[in-house]
């Protein structure tokens, strides 16, 4: 058997309280056919984003920002890019490979 005292007990009804919310917010933008959708994407401010490349050719994610907030690699066809948004703010993003390839996180 297992006992708490009143400290562990508290930290534990925090934790509790707290996870749910961090594991909820997660969110997917899909590259395909030379285009991210969607183009714009809400999310709140602790977001996960991941980035997924379904197209048959290579893209990658940029952020506009200089520097670069965020820059995932090359991603082949079913790789995957994730980034945290945890300021709010419209993070405007494009390809490393073909920059007409454009995309906004706005982040509230
Ligand atoms: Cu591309």
């Amino acid at each position: 058997m297992i006992l708490l005292n009143r400290r562990d007990a508290a930290t534990l009804l925090l934790a509790q309280l707290l996870a749910p919310r961090a594991e909820a917010a997660a969110a997917e933008v899909v590259i395909d056919n030379f285009t991210f959708t969607p183009a714009t994407l809400n999310v709140a401010a602790g977001t996960t984003v991941t980035f997924r490349n379904r197209d048959d050719i290579p893209h990658s994610v940029v952020s506009a920002l200089r520097p670069p907030a965020f820059r995932s690699k090359v991603m082949d066809t079913d790789d995957s890019f994730a980034f945290v948004f945890d300021r709010p703010g419209r993070w405007d993003y494009f390809c490393g490979l073909h920059p007409h390839m454009q995309g906004t996180i706005v982040v509230t």
